[in-house]
């Protein structure tokens, strides 16, 4: 099984270079967090100000029995409680809306780019990896972006301020209380390192458990048809206790934690108590001050405990947004050139010199391949199967870049012209029909504004699809469901044969699906085909031998390269490969035909 590197990026908890580009993505919101940051230092004195305050109603007023005194302090209490009420509301609303934004640019930039990616990307990625990096993994910023940032700066704030009146009120007692850090710290760093390593174990083992679903979710039908089903569940089940196990692994530290940060504040409050107190007792501390020391305990406790929350934050955010910026960095592009040459209209002149090409370095699937087609010809490539005819069309989109010599359309190199220029001259059949969540017309015109109605009811009259779509209960308007899993394989045909038709190109090029229809679907298709091709330049990967028979010139190819071209009988004269093809392949057809 193949293990998906890049899911278990570990993830420093902190990594300046990647916090650097994620701050590139705040920049456009400085005002809000400049904002929320005064409002957070706002925030984060009022807390302090609260335990001193009562340290005041103690010891100047409750034990002098000044009730006006008293209930001016109580005001002041309230009232910084209400304004911090006031002040949170703000905060909560303004770095959500900030946190939403910054996320929001991102998705557009990640969607942008994978749109941009060569398909030699999408060849050796995983779909579900690349949604996953749109959704999960940009979701998982966004609580940083939200929350962490600012929150890292109130936890200082808080922590500073709660020193200050501490250290105001009485320095010994602060001392004392603070004698129980070393250890906090302590018990914080070796927590962190523990919960990084199971992090990593718990995250890779999600990565498989992940891979491993989608993969027989997505291949379910065969899981069921070879009845894998128990060996399957077996398998998952032993993925899933690994799992599990790394789980309970990352829990068991946390479940250390907690209590040791709950036992060393309970430490220092019982220093407060009993040094505070003796103090209390020989006259050398006030009450107030006793009771304000234990609200500053809490207080600073706090923070420290939440602390275990936002390494996980900050963790997930750092191992993320390696893997966006891992996405956005790939440079599986094929580039337009820097000052392209108009096509204007196009003849369909197409112009194979010496191509070479490789999906991988080195292994040639095309060799030396040379030929000419001229402006409204018809040319049918055949060869077995893996012989490079489906790469050949991939070519001429430039979908890939070759490696040698040079494909020209109307005698300019594809390379000088903008591929969108280029592509909009060209329309593609493809082997395997795909159809978009929609409408039958809005595959059809692919909502493209230019195409009219008028023209998607022609272009499926054209092909012959018009009779069934009006037999369906909304026409052109019916829904699509399930990548057309409610169509037949014929009727999905000549969808995507009026889908072609309606872009009305220059240069069509066909991958004629292998799969056999009935005849009377096969009769409609063949028309269909014989309209598409008529008055344009047409490259068809051929199985049917009616098509290979039509077209102008036959291209043979054999293990990647060129090896026979001509017309079907100067071909069968040569008595080469196509003539071996045709004896094994073709020829049943013509049998067929005549029954
Ligand atoms: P194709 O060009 O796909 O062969 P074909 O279209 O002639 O075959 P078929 O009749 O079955 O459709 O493949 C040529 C070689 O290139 C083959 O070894 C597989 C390889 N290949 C890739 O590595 N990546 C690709 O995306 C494609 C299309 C092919
Ligand atoms: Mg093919």
């Amino acid at each position: 099984m193949s293990v998906d590197r890049d899911d278990e990026i570990l993830g420093k908890a902190y990594d300046s270079q990647l916090m650097k580009r994620l701050l590139g993505y705040v920049k456009p919101y400085k005002k809000y967090v400049v904002f929320a940051i005064i409002l957070n230092i706002v925030v984060a004195g009022l807390g302090p100000v609260r335990p001193f305050l009562t340290k005041i109603a103690i010891d100047d007023y409750i034990i002098t029995s000044d009730y006006e005194g008293l209930f001016i302090i109580a005001a002041f209490l309230v009232g910084s409680l209400m304004m911090q009420a006031v002040i949170q509301y703000f905060l909560t609303y303004y770095t959500q809306l900030m946190g939403q934004k910054i996320i929001f640019d991102l998705r557009k930039k990640v969607f942008a780019h994978v749109q941009k990616l060569a398909l030699k990307f999408f060849d050796k990625t995983p779909i579900g990896r690349t949604v996953t990096r749109v959704t999960n993994d940009i979701e998982s910023l966004n609580e940083l972006f939200s929350s962490g940032i600012v929150m890292v700066f109130s936890d200082l704030f808080i922590i500073f301020w709660i020193f200050v009146f501490m250290f105001f009120m009485t320095w010994d007692l602060s001392l004392v209380t603070l004698s129980v850090l070393p250890v906090l710290i302590y018990a914080t760093f070796l927590f962190r390192r523990k919960v990084r390593e199971a992090y990593r174990d718990e995250r890779k083992h999600l990565a498989r458990l992940n891979s491993y679903m989608q993969e027989h979710v997505s291949g379910m039908s065969i899981v069921q048809l070879f009845t894998k089903e128990r060996e399957e569940r077996k398998r998952y089940a032993g993925i899933g206790t690994d799992y599990r196990t790394a789980k309970i692994n990352a829990v068991f530290y946390y479940a250390i934690f907690f209590p040791v940060v709950e036992i060393l504040s309970s430490i220092a409050i019982g220093l407060i108590i009993w040094y505070g107190g003796g103090n209390v007792l020989q006259g050398t501390l006030t009450i107030g001050s006793v009771i304000a020391f234990l609200q500053y305990t809490e207080m600073f406790f706090r923070p420290i405990r939440d602390l275990s929350e936002k390494y996980n934050i900050m963790q997930t955010a750092m191992a993320s947004s390696e893997r966006l910026f891992n996405l956005l960095d790939d440079k599986t592009i094929v580039e337009n050139p820097e000052s392209p040459k108009q096509l204007g209209t196009v003849t369909g002149k197409i112009d194979f010199k010496n191509v070479w090409f490789a999906y991988n370095k080195g292994e040639y699937v095309l060799k030396d391949v040379s030929f000419s087609i001229n402006p409204g010809e018809t040319i049918a490539i055949v060869g077995a199967t893996g012989a490079g005819k489906t790469s050949i069309n991939n070519l001429i989109t430039r979908f890939y870049d070759i490696d040698k010599g040079s494909i020209c359309i109307d005698g300019k190199d594809i390379k000088s012209i903008r591929k969108e220029t280029l592509r909009e001259h060209i329309s593609i059949v493809l082997q395997d029909i795909f159809l978009f969540s929609g409408t039958i017309k809005s595959n059809i015109n692919l909502d493209y504004e230019g195409i009219t109605d008028a023209q998607v009811i022609d272009a499926a009259k054209t092909v012959g699809a018009h009779d069934f779509i009006s037999n369906l209960p909304n026409g052109y308007d019916e829904e699509v469901k399930e990548k057309g899993a409610t169509l037949s394989v014929g009727q999905k045909q000549l969808i995507s044969f009026a889908r072609a038709l309606a872009f009305n190109p220059q240069i069509l090029i066909l991958d004629e699906a292998t799969s056999s229809i009935d005849t009377e679907t096969e009769n409609i298709i063949q028309k269909a085909i014989e309209k598409l091709l008529m008055g344009r330049t047409s490259i068809v990967i051929a199985h049917r031998l009616s098509t290979i028979q039509n077209a102008d010139k036959i291209l043979v190819m054999h293990k990647g390269e060129l090896r026979e071209m001509g017309s079907h009988q100067e071909l069968l004269s040569q008595k080469g490969i196509y003539y071996k093809l045709y004896q094994l392949q073709y020829k049943d057809q013509e049998v067929l035909k005549t029954i």
